[in-house]
């Protein structure tokens, strides 16, 4: 792979990265489309990153389909698809960590200790093989994209960080590779969450700033037998948590549908 970009690279060729760990929907092909009109030459990365998962989380069940990922590739204009296995990229345990402060104190990263230093390690690494001018990420992960754009800048990579929204299926259910694992009836009561974000919204949109209010609508909207992992509002930018909006806010949240744990999240602001 790094030989090949370091042709393209002499060659004048913009390399466009989108970094996924496969089992592709139409939220990742956004990320490939997007990419495609961005530069000459578009990888899409497969890759599912051990370091990233805890050790009762699903890296050993992560769903997985090349054949169907590459055919989906191949249809989104895809130029290289770089699928390395675990020994490649990890052929010893790194001694080399990215920690990416603030950012980090709240939503996912105190739920999911080492997440966000499996994150930012990863795609350092990916950035560095893969040497793009341009990295495409979705909104899905908020809180993902910031590390990585905070990274990138602190670490002066040179890769500019694009960030795209979240692509939803048509009832509102924000679409994940993990909403794979959910049963019927799970399937139903995940709707909740995107619902959640929605009547928190409405009650911004009627006049409330108050996070607790905002907070409170959200969970209320919870299905039962949905688990709450955390209903959090926090500043865009910094992602500290907000008491009263006064400037563009993040309504994020994670659940438990049964075993599987999903996020979503909305940006209120205006
Ligand atoms: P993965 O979960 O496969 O997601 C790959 C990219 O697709 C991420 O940038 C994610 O935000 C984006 N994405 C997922 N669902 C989306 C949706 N519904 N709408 C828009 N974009 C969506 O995120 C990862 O992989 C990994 O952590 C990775 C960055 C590859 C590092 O291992």
């Amino acid at each position: 792979m790094r030989i090949r970009s370091d042709d393209f690279r002499r060659d004048g060729r913009a390399i466009v990265l989108v970094p996924t760990m496969g089992y592709l929907h139409d939220g990742h092909v956004s990320l490939l489309t997007a990419g495609r009109a961005r530069g000459d030459i578009l990888v899409l990365s497969i890759f599912v990153n051990p370091t990233q998962f805890g050790p009762n989380e699903d890296y050993a069940r992560y769903p997985r389909d090349l054949a169907g990922d590459l055919a989906k590739a191949h249809a989104a204009g895809v130029d290289f698809a770089f699928v390395p296995t675990a020994a490649a990229m990890y052929p010893r345990a790194p001694l080399t960590r990215i920690v990416v402060d603030t950012l980090t104190d709240g939503l996912c990263s105190p739920r999911r200790p080492g997440h966000f230093v499996g994150v930012a390690s990863v795609v350092a690494k990916l950035f560095h093989v893969v040497q793009p001018h341009v990295a495409i990420f979705g909104e899905k992960d908020y809180q993902q994209l910031m590390v990585i754009r905070r990274m990138a800048a602190d670490l002066d990579v040179g890769v500019e960080i694009v960030g795209m929204p979240i692509v939803r299926e048509r009832d509102g259910l924000a679409m994940s590779s993990r909403n794979a694992y959910l049963s019927s009836d799970e399937r139903v009561r995940a709707l909740s969450l995107s619902r959640a974000l929605a009547a928190a919204e409405a009650r911004f949109r009627d006049g409330e700033r108050a996070a607790t209010a905002l907070i409170a609508a959200a969970k209320a909207e919870i299905a039962d037998g949905v688990t709450v992992d955390y209903v959090e509002l926090v500043d865009t930018d910094t992602l500290q948590p907000v008491d009263t909006i006064v400037r563009p806010a993040l309504l994020a949240l994670a659940a438990f549908v049964g075993k599987t744990r999903l996020i979503d999240n909305r940006v209120l602001s205006g």
